[in-house]
């Protein structure tokens, strides 16, 4: 039988689902083929959509070369030697970022960085929704672009967008774009960071602001975009940074100061430049300077990164159960230490995959009154820290809970970070996350 597909989606994981989602609901014929004999949304895509034909454990080239147009996950790349073979045939491929471009209705405020790209994306969000506008957000955050886009436009899209799904981008105009900052990532994907920053440097394109780092210089923009920057210096005229007054630093745009940092709930002076890139997307946006200043004050971060829990006698208390590595944690620590009056108890432990625990051994003499520490390779992140580091070891999470309790002096944070994957003693990172706050949030 003669293929019928006009669009060919390859991978059937969270974003190859909703292209085939968004593809039936246009009436295209479509059809999936997924490297993977048994990927993520094969059961939801036989049971929602008998009739899409999808061909299973290697590209199948028959569904490739047939198609009009490939729509391609970001967990493929260009460079698969399937889809070279299709590109040289001249079949257009795809990502799902590009098709929601070709179909978006409303202005897309467009977000990339190695770090930080999450919590500025969701604090975006919240800026448009607390000047009473409505939002839609997701990219590379959870919800897949083409599962936002509304047939009753929302007033502003908010995309996280990583690498992957800029490599295909070309019809995206954003209204405001940012790179937060660039370090070295994904480099089993790309040859060195030049490519990966190239992959990044998309996002500028055809944006109608640039918002980029002063503090990073690969995040400026290499085009002649109205553009404004960010970063931790006093702020310039039509800059954005932080401005020392009477001894309490400010968030500050040009001579205007906004709001004390203090203000804010979220913890970190990682957060002050994430706090700078989301005022800039906004301002440039066009939403309100009360709503952004709202949005600040009440944005309580993303849920297990530097999440602040509460506060009990005189201790803050931090979930970041996100911090699975070394580098991870180590932001963390350095990031709150900028905030911290006393000095700061840290829980880790878990599943490691690292030897060398030197940068955390630095940090946590530096800023640190304790490690706490849990799971299977305790042992080894305590062999790893300065001999004249205070260790403890606690066998469940409740136990570090309340040994670091014991510990804390007004002033202090304790912070979960735990350096460490959580499968040892928990489901994953939320799982572990979770259980610490409800037995934080019990404390009396
Ligand atoms: N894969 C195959 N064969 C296939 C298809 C996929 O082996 O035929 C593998 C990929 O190499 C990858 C994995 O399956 O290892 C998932 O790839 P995918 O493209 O199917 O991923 P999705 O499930 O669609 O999820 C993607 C993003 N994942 C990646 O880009 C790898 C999710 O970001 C994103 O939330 C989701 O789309 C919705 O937009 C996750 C991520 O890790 C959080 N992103 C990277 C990051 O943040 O650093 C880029």
């Amino acid at each position: 039988m003669p293929n019928q597909n006009k669009v060919t989606v390859v991978g059937l994981g969270k974003t190859g689902f909703s292209c085939v989602e968004f593809l039936v609901r246009q009436g295209i014929p479509v059809a999936v083929t997924d490297s993977r004999s048994n990927p993520p949304y094969l059961a939801e895509l036989q049971s929602k959509y008998p009739e899409v034909i999808h061909k299973l454990g290697v590209f199948d080239s028959d569904l490739l070369l047939s198609a009009e147009k490939i729509l391609l996950s970001p967990g493929i790349s260009l460079e698969e030697p399937a889809i070279e073979e299709a590109i040289k045939k001249g079949i257009p491929v795809i990502g799902d970022v590009e098709f929601f471009a070709q179909h978006v209705n409303a202005p897309v405020i467009a977000i990339t960085g190695t770090n930080g790209k999450s919590t500025v994306t969701a604090l975006v969000g919240e800026m448009v929704r607390a000047s009473g506008l409505k939002a839609q957000v997701g990219g590379n955050l959870g919800t897949p672009a083409l599962d936002l886009l509304q047939k009753v436009p929302p007033d502003f899209y908010v995309l996280e967008l990583s690498s992957f799904q800029l490599e295909t981008i070309e019809s995206l105009r954003p209204k405001t774009a940012t790179i937060l900052n660039i370090t070295p990532d994904h480099l089993d994907r790309y040859p060195s960071i030049k490519e990966y920053a190239e992959a990044k440097h998309r996002i500028y394109h055809h944006a109608e602001w640039d918002i980029y780092n002063r503090d990073d210089l690969q995040t400026k923009p290499k085009e002649n975009h109205k553009s404004i920057s960010f970063g931790f210096s006093e702020p310039k005229e039509k800059e954005l940074g932080i401005r020392i007054q009477s001894g309490i630093p400010y968030l500050a745009y040009g001579n205007k100061n906004l709001l004390p940092v203090t203000e804010m709930i979220l913890k970190g002076k990682h957060n002050w430049a994430n706090a700078l890139a989301a005022i800039g997307l906004g301002l440039k946006a066009g939403i309100s300077e009360d709503g952004i200043i709202k949005a600040l004050k009440s944005f309580p971060g993303l849920s297990h990164r530097c999440q602040w829990i509460r506060e009990l006698n005189g201790v803050q208390w931090v979930n970041d159960s996100k911090g699975t590595n070394v580098v991870a944690s180590c932001a963390a620590i350095n990031g709150l230490s900028e905030t911290v009056k006393g000095k700061i108890i840290l829980i880790a432990g878990g599943l490691s995959k690292e030897d060398d625990f030197s940068d955390l051994a630095n940090a946590v003499e530096k800023y640190g009154r304790a490690v706490v520490l849990i799971g299977r390779d305790a042992e080894k992140i305590a062999a790893g820290l300065k001999p004249e580091t205070q260790k403890q070891f606690a066998k469940t999470m409740e136990e570090a809970i309340n040994i670091s309790k014991d510990l804390a002096k007004p002033g202090d944070i304790v912070l979960l970070s735990p350096v460490c994957a959580s499968f040892d003693m928990f489901r994953d990172y939320q799982h572990r996350g979770d259980v610490f706050t409800q037995l934080v949030q019990g404390l009396k």
